[in-house]
């Protein structure tokens, strides 16, 4: 089996068992190269220069746009905007649809297993339109039984806002259900696709989503490049949320004419070499294969699953079957903090995370403070979950609980 270790120079310099890709993934080679190569050869400002520089520049960020519209299944480029990451698209649909359209007496819809960046994003919305945010609240499983859908979803429904998959309990999220069922209301919603772009093929027509959000960081490429998905008719009546420079057709002492779509919402200078990166990152993805990701995931998926069950004391958040958690495997140790957790696999050299994972609602709901988690991606291997499993065996007894 190809060792995709040697594509990340990162896991090539280090002897750390990297295991916390939920927070950030490492990026490949050809992610550093393409952010290198556009600032060594196309750096100039996109989209206002005439000159050849400034147009190769503004060809290599739209490419990246079409390189996106293509990694969602978008129909249109005009669809696809670039913002800084999940939580930045999320804020432009909440304050530009949101603060516009809701209204007294409608109703937000998000899970209480949300992250908090598609929370209180809504949490804002509803405190200043006079509308209700309302929880649909899962089982410890994760799940959400259909008769609770049905009942949540009201002709009130106005939006709802989703996760795809969780960043706690890596289940996926029934969202095509909730799509529908929204739909059906008359209401729209948006997919929070930040932990499952990295793990499963996401098509933004198939789901038909009116909105989805993802960053880029966690799927392989650059930090500060992130992507909102919007339907055309919807982005098109949407006020901008950031204004200034690059997203007006024209301005005068009393007012401005806006930019078409995309560069409506992309006010000031773009993030074109993150832009190019990301596009490389979806390219180095397309090239390894999702079904090539998805069998080498299922299977340290499993293998993490087996070794963590097996150590006395370790609870797994969320269901007892491996295969609905999709990499992300948080736990509890009897009697162990999971900052104590934490900072014993860092002395191993293991990285995971504690705490609330931004989360806290979900956390309270299934009755824990804080967990450490586990969060896999293609490129880890057998050897770093031994780490990380030899470890985990040793705390109880470092901390003299007993074995
Ligand atoms: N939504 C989900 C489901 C997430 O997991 C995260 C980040 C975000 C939104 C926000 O993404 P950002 O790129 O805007 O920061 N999740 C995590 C995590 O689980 N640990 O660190 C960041």
């Amino acid at each position: 089996m190809r060792n995709y270790k040697e594509d990340f120079p990162l896991l090539m310099n280090t002897d750390l068992a990297y295991l916390d890709n939920a927070a950030t993934a490492q990026r490949p080679q050809a992610v550093l190269d393409a952010v290198q190569d556009f600032y060594l050869k196309s750096n100039a400002n996109p989209l206002r220069g005439l000159y050849d520089l400034a147009v190769d520049a503004t060809d290599r960020y739209e490419a990246a746009r079409e390189r996106v519209r293509r990694f969602i299944n978008a129909e249109k480029t005009e669809e696809i905007i670039f913002t800084r990451n999940t939580t930045e698209s999320i804020n432009l649909v909440a304050y530009s649809w949101g603060l516009t359209n809701l209204k007294p007496g409608d109703e937000i819809l998000i899970t209480i297993a949300e992250h908090h960046s598609n929370m209180l994003p809504w949490q804002m919305a509803a405190r200043q339109t006079g509308a209700t945010l309302k929880y649909l609240d899962c089982d410890p499983d994760g799940s959400y039984p259909l008769e609770h859908i049905a009942e949540a979803i009201t002709p009130q429904t106005k939006f709802a806002a989703i996760g795809h998959v969780s960043n706690v309990l890596g289940c996926v999220n029934p969202v095509e259900e909730i799509i529908a069922r929204v739909h059906a209301n008359g209401g729209l919603v948006l997919v929070d696709a930040a932990q499952s772009t990295p793990h499963l093929p996401v098509d933004v027509q198939a789901l038909d989503a009116d909105f989805l959000a993802f960053s880029g960081h966690k799927v392989y490429g650059p930090m500060g490049i992130g992507v909102l998905y919007g339907k055309e008719h919807l982005l098109n009546e949407m006020p901008p949320f950031l204004s200034g420079g690059e997203m007006i057709s024209y301005v005068r002492r009393d007012g401005a004419v806006y930019a078409e779509l995309p560069h409506k919402f992309e006010a000031g200078t773009v993030n074109a070499a993150d832009a190019v990166g990301l596009s490389a990152a979806l390219d180095y993805i397309e090239e390894i294969g999702w079904d090539a990701i998805l069998k080498r995931e299922e299977e340290l998926t499993k293998y993490a699953f087996d070794c963590m069950t097996a150590v006395t004391g370790v609870h797994i958040l969320g269901s007892a079957d491996y295969r609905q958690h999709h990499g992300i495997l948080s736990f509890t140790l009897d009697q162990v903090h999971p900052h104590d957790i934490a900072a014993i696999l860092a002395d191993d050299h293991v990285a995971v995370r504690a705490g609330h994972h931004c989360a806290q609602p979900l956390l309270t709901h299934l009755g824990v403070r804080s967990s450490a988690r586990v969060s896999l991606a293609f490129y880890n291997t057998e050897e770093d979950i031994d780490r990380f499993s030899d470890s985990l065996k040793s705390i109880r007894r470092k901390m003299g609980l007993g074995e």
